[in-house]
């Protein structure tokens, strides 16, 4: 089947893409067009149409060609081509035209959208910047301010917004391609001009130099650590001081250095790497589905209201059980709290507000719970509690009614046996706060049926999640690994670095926020009662905890008590160093016999980083997590790990996983093996030479 189709129709050349699912601008694509251009430049065509099959137009570069060495025809090289076309070009744009697709949209002379379309340049999503022309032409066309918001966030826009930024010339409704055809038919009748887009000039004095200093200030601090939006912003700078030619030559240069870049890689591998998630390697093709209409919380508290939000914003009605009407109204209130919070900051309208909470009801009585297709346990963590729930459930909710748990330790079989129906029993472990991470861990447990399973990770979609399957165990995935984030973060501080060094590394390395300081912020005493129902082998060894049982025993629990790692301002909340602290940390230093000493900032960020990557490797070897693509995306979406590094097992293949080994064994050799042993995969692939992507793919 030719990706390219061309035919003539009333004087129009109507030039056809066909590139399921997302016609996006494969080295076929692009041939073709050049092929369709060419014939078109000397037949009986008037004016030309490029026109999508499927369900959208163009949506970019075809993104698994990346990493190759790039093949002629270039996107840039099919963008010069219909810019330099003898005849009107017209883009007829639905679905989402996006990366290249937009820019091939904006080479053409003329742009018709479907009102439904959306247009974006997310490029800086991957690590890169529009490589075919778009920060050259979306400024000439929008504006310097509407293309740098544009461009550096990436995020699309509707087809009236892009109206509006003078980015499409018509939007339409109907049937995409008679209305695209009648422009042309209009365009011709009035011999429109040729209008080129790279024949327009910006004024300079709409934008002078200091408008692109304040916009480097502040994408500096919105992509820390990013290469790719500074580029943007120098891209779309000469676009305003340079001739086209020499415009485009600046963001090709920029292009090949973010695409050639760890950072582009990383993020790339993460786009794959979310949607490979979402698919179940051990799941029939043909798995069926339940349909999920009606879905019940168990719990109003801080994560019961926020699950219960995911599911009343896309439509879904959510009935939220309490113990008492009290306990229920404070829920209620909470749910609406957090609402208002959006509406405040412009992301949601008053209306939507009250259309969601419309969605959200109340009830102390499990048997209003019978009808429901889906119920979500979020009460506190405690087995026996969660046990009791169940067995309740069980009771009351209809045959097929899918029973979770948002358990973020306990053994979901365990709580699967407190009912007869352990087929209907998985997890779905939600991230605080649950409506705004976009992470969903589902915990199946040995008995789940492939139906809960399929359903589960589909709804995830449904409620705008990304799902992680894991096999039950202490922690799961994410809070297992996290573990020895942590307890590796107390050990390099008793051993002699300070909340501050510590931070300071994690936060400079990408992380949101160093660990210390996200202690104080989530509580130093949840880990602390989370710590009074742990095994001594769950809780490791005392050094690796004393200090936050200590901190918490003098009543220092973090920002809600003005001191934990650090002193708070009450007021402000502003952050200091407290001597109490680092005495406290010397006096246990002494008190377990731990000669402290400095520690230096790589080694810091190597020993945190490589506890995540050691104990990744045992969930990989434990069958726990289905691949090492899937703990990536549980920490870029669980736990604001920075995707321009890719994910903890990303970033090992990118330092050298014989590196990561070696590091690892010095490490055992310093601090002992039951800290610090060696995954055997780590061993066995730093042996072999192979990486934990070369090894996944090995897997599916
Ligand atoms: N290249 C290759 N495959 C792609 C693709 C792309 N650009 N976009 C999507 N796919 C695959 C995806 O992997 C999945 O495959 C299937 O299509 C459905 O995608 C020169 C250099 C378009 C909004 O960044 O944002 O242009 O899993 O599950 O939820 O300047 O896909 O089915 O096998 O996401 O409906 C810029 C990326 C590229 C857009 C559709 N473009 N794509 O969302 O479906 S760089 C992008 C998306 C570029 C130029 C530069 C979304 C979507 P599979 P899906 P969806």
């Amino acid at each position: 089947m030719s990706v390219v189709s061309y035919e003539i129709k009333n004087t129009v050349g109507i030039i056809r893409l066909n590139n399921p699912p997302v016609n996006a601008l494969s080295y076929a694509l692009r041939e073709g067009i050049i092929d369709a251009l060419d014939t078109a430049q000397s037949d009986e065509s008037k004016a030309l149409v490029i026109y999508c099959e499927g369900r959208t137009f163009i949506a970019g570069a075809d993104i698994t060609e990346f990493g190759q060495p790039p093949k002629e025809p270039t996107t840039a090289m099919v963008v010069s081509a219909i810019e330099n076309s003898s005849k009107p070009v017209i883009a007829a744009i639905h679905g989402t035209a996006l990366g290249g697709g937009f820019e091939v949209a904006l080479a053409c002379h003329y742009r018709c959208a479907l009102s439904t379309a959306k247009v974006g340049l997310p490029e800086v999503k991957l690590g890169l910047l529009p490589g075919a022309g778009g920060t050259q032409r979306a400024p000439r066309l929008a504006g310097v301010e509407a293309a740098l918001e544009l461009i550096t966030t990436g995020n699309p826009i509707t087809a009236s917004k892009a109206l509006d930024l003078n980015l499409v010339d018509r939007v339409v409704d109907g049937d995409l391609l008679s209305a695209a055809t009648a422009y042309a038919q209009e365009l011709i009748d009035s011999n429109a001009e040729l209008k080129r887009v790279g024949d327009i000039t910006i004024d300079p004095a709409s934008a002078p130099a200091e408008l692109f200093e304040k916009w480097r200030k502040t994408i500096a601090k919105r992509t820390r650590g990013q290469i790719s939006p500074q580029h943007i912003i120098s891209c779309v700078e000469a676009a305003v001081h340079l001739p086209l030619v020499e415009g485009l030559a600046k963001e090709r240069k920029y292009f090949t250095e973010c695409v050639q870049s760890e950072q582009s890689t990383a993020m790339r591998h993460m786009f794959f790497s979310e949607r490979l998630s979402a698919k179940v390697k051990d799941l029939p093709k043909d798995s069926s589905v339940r349909d999920i209409k009606t879905v019940g919380v168990i719990g109003g508290g801080t994560m019961g209201g926020g699950i219960a939000m995911n599911f009343a914003n896309v439509g879904i009605p959510v009935k939220i059980l309490e113990i008492s009407d009290e306990a229920l109204q404070r829920g209620l209130d909470l749910v609406r709290k957090n609402y208002q919070i959006t509406v405040s900051k412009g992301k949601l309208s008053q209306e939507g507000m009250e259309q969601c909470l419309s969605l959200i009801s109340g009830t102390t009585s499990y048997n209003d719970l019978a009808g429901l297709d889906l119920i979500i346990e979020a009460v506190f963590e405690s087995i026996d509690l969660k046990k009791e729930v169940f067995a309740k459930l069980d009771e009351v909710c209809k045959p097929g009614a899918i029973l979770a748990t948002n358990t973020s330790y306990q053994d979901v079989n365990i709580i699967a046996e407190a009912t007869k129906r352990p087929e209907d029993v998985i997890g779905m472990h939600f991230f605080s706060p649950a409506n705004v991470m976009k992470l969903l861990e589902v915990v199946r447990c040995e008995k789940t049926s492939d139906e809960v399973i399929n359903t589960t990770m589909k709804l995830a979609k449904t409620i705008n999640k990304i799902p992680a399957l894991a096999r039950v165990c202490y922690g799961f995935i994410g809070n297992r690994m996290f573990r020895n984030y942590i307890s590796e973060t107390q050990r390099c501080l008793i051993g002699g670095s300070s909340p501050e060094q510590i931070d300071s590394v994690m936060h400079a390395w990408g992380m949101a926020m160093g660990p210390l300081s996200v202690n104080d912020l989530s509580g130093i005493d949840i880990s602390y009662t989370a710590r009074k129902t742990q095994t001594a082998e769950q809780k490791g060894e005392p050094a690796s905890y004393c200090i936050p049982d200590a901190l918490v025993e003098m009543g220092r629990m973090g920002q809600k008590t003005g001191a934990g790692y650090y002193r708070y301002d009450r007021e402000t909340r502003a952050k200091t160093s407290d001597p109490v602290t680092m005495q406290l940390v010397e006096d246990l230093a002494e008190k377990h016999q731990i000669t402290r000493r400095p520690i230096s900032d790589q080694e810091i960020s190597d020993r945190l980083i490589f506890a995540l990557v050691n104990e990744g490797a045992n969930l990989l070897s434990e069958g726990i997590a289905q691949r090492p693509s899937d703990i990536d995306v549980v920490f870029a979406y669980g736990y604001a790990f920075p995707v321009f590094r890719g994910g903890p097992m990303h970033y090992a293949d990118t330092v050298g996983l014989k590196k990561v080994y070696e590091s690892i064994c010095e490490y055992r050799d310093r601090y002992g093996e039951d800290i610090w042993k060696p995954a055997p995969l780590l061993e066995q692939l730093a042996r072999e030479g192979k990486t934990f992507k070369e090894w996944g793919e090995e897997q599916e």
